[in-house]
């Protein structure tokens, strides 16, 4: 039965290049946007950026340009890594979108309507860097001086008249819907409700004055104030399926929303998204997908930590995006966070995608052409293979739908590491007639190469020309006797390190 599917990455602020860790995001999203479409489902991939706020316009100033300058030159470059890494999303959302700025004073003007949201003076330590307030006990200090515990930056003290959110008035309905499954894993969402547990739901300031901050949205009865930058940036999740403009895309999509994130934004993405929406009379998203860190010398990978892993550099160093892709997908984690080391990358890419899948495509064309001359047909189809490749499909699936990728991958590892013991095994090449051999393994090919194209998407598109089959649907990949192969080529997929 196909379902519908509308996947989300983080809008990343643009004020500086992606790097690693957007990659590993967004990947993720992308991947399991395409194993949806695999399976049939309606989907949606919405990715964009974030290009209000403080940090924004401290960046613009730095260089000497108009902060929306400086977005539309990183907006292009966003979108030229994601072609890179061979991302197919619906729409890049942009924040100064048009239609996103209606959306937001819109949302604000609502919720302002229904007394949820007042004017009061406020105080607090400021991390610009995340674009978030720091309560005691939250941030860390250094010889006395509070600090960002993520980026290990000096808090700034700010004290002003703001409006406030009233977020203590969800409380009670926050801690039910958080009992639920909606956060993946389930360990965040304990994590949520003890610092609930702790210090209460306290109401939110969701403006700046506007001689601090004054890129953004100007709150629509005092434009003295600019909207802040997560309660506008938070709704582009949706004006990017048509809120306002296209009712009909809209409610196709909402509440199917799946909000890939990493765990430094998990409070935005479920106290405040959800109140916001809930004080929008609309349902909270059907997940939040959390994972953990992708660290380098011990530190969470980022630009304040100087640290950084390029897109350019893993690029080049494994070929292009499928084996980046790839390796980011296999060490995906989203309750632990993996150490980046070229040694284990290295690894994976060498062991399962240059010996594993490509050497076996490898092996299997070269001998199909040798011995058959390109043609393979059989009627029958070795039973260990078959049962081995239904077995892989269902793991496969119950993996995916449960957002592990990571195992999901491993499983068609194992099926195709069986296929390279039985190609050993039974030395086709010494055989008068090695049809079934070459068959069954043909078989496994197809079955590996479908469940592998949400994440290796080039390569196994040439395979599937190279061999002559189709790999478009989840049906594609389930073994059958009495197909007919014709193998026009026996392509080296994946250079070795
Ligand atoms: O937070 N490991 O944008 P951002 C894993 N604009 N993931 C990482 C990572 C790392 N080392 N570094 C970055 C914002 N990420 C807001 C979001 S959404 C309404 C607004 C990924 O540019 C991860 O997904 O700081 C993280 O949550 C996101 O980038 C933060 O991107």
């Amino acid at each position: 039965m196909a379902g519908r599917f509308y996947v989300t990455t983080p809008i990343y602020y643009p004020n500086a290049e992606p790097h690693i860790g957007h990659a590993y995001t967004t990947v993720f999203a992308d991947s399991l946007s395409r194993y949806h479409r695999l399976v049939g489902d309606d989907t949606f991939f919405l990715t964009g950026t974030d290009e209000h706020g403080l940090k924004l316009q401290r960046a613009a100033e730095a260089r000497g340009v108009h902060p929306k300058e400086l977005v539309d030159e990183m907006a292009e470059k966003y979108k030229r890594y994601w072609a890179l890494m061979d991302i197919r999303y619906d729409r890049f959302i942009r924040t100064t979108d048009p239609d996103h700025e209606e959306v937001v004073r819109h949302a604000i003007t609502e919720i302002y309507r229904k007394g949820l949201i007042y004017k009061a003076r406020y105080s607090g330590w400021y991390c610009v860097s995340c674009e978030k307030f720091y309560s005691p006990g939250e941030y860390v200090e250094v010889e006395g001086r509070p600090y960002c515990p993520i980026h290990m930056k000096p808090l700034e003290w700010v004290e002003e008249d703001t409006y406030y959110f009233r977020l203590s008035s969800f409380e009670d309905w926050l801690r039910e819907v958080l009992k639920g499954d909606i956060v993946y894993p389930r360990s965040y969402a304990v994590e949520v409700l003890h610092k609930i547990e702790k210090e209460g739901l306290r109401d939110v300031s969701i403006a700046r004055p506007k001689e601090r901050v004054w890129w953004g949205i100007p709150v629509p009865w005092d434009p003295e104030f600019t909207i802040y930058v997560w309660f506008d940036a938070l709704l582009n999740y949706l004006t990017g399926i048509g809120y306002l403009k296209n009712p009909e895309t809209f409610s196709k999509y909402w509440p199917a929303a799946h909000h890939v994130i990493g765990k430094d934004i998990l409070w935005f993405h479920t106290a405040i998204w959800f109140s916001m929406l809930k004080a929008l009379d609309l349902d909270p998203p059907r997940r939040v997908i959390v994972h953990a860190y992708l660290i380098n010398r011990g530190l969470k990978i980022g630009k304040s930590a100087g640290n950084v892993v390029s897109i350019d550099d893993l690029l080049e160093a494994y070929n292009g995006s499928d084996g980046v892709r790839y390796v980011l997908m296999r060490i995906f984690n989203p309750a632990k966070d993996v150490e980046y080391t070229k040694e284990l990358f290295d690894n994976i890419y060498n062991t399962e995608l240059a010996d594993t899948y490509g050497n076996l495509v490898r092996r299997v064309g070269v001998l199909a052409r040798k011995k058959l001359g390109g043609t393979v047909e059989s009627d029958r189809l070795d039973p260990e293979l078959e049962d081995a490749a239904r077995e892989t499909i269902k793991k496969y699936r119950e993996h995916m739908d449960e957002y592990e990728i990571s195992r999901a991958l491993e499983a068609v590892m194992d099926l195709l590491r069986r296929a390279n013991a039985y190609i050993n095994r039974e030395r086709p090449w010494e055989k008068p007639d090695p049809t079934l051999d070459l068959y069954s393994l043909l078989e496994t090919i197809r079955t590996a190469t479908v469940l592998l194209s949400p994440v290796v998407t080039k390569a196994t598109a040439r395979v599937a020309g190279s061999f002559g089959f189709t790999a478009s649907s989840i049906e594609d990949a389930v073994p059958e006797p009495g197909r007919r192969y014709q193998v026009r080529d026996a392509p080296i997929l994946f250079k070795k390190l």
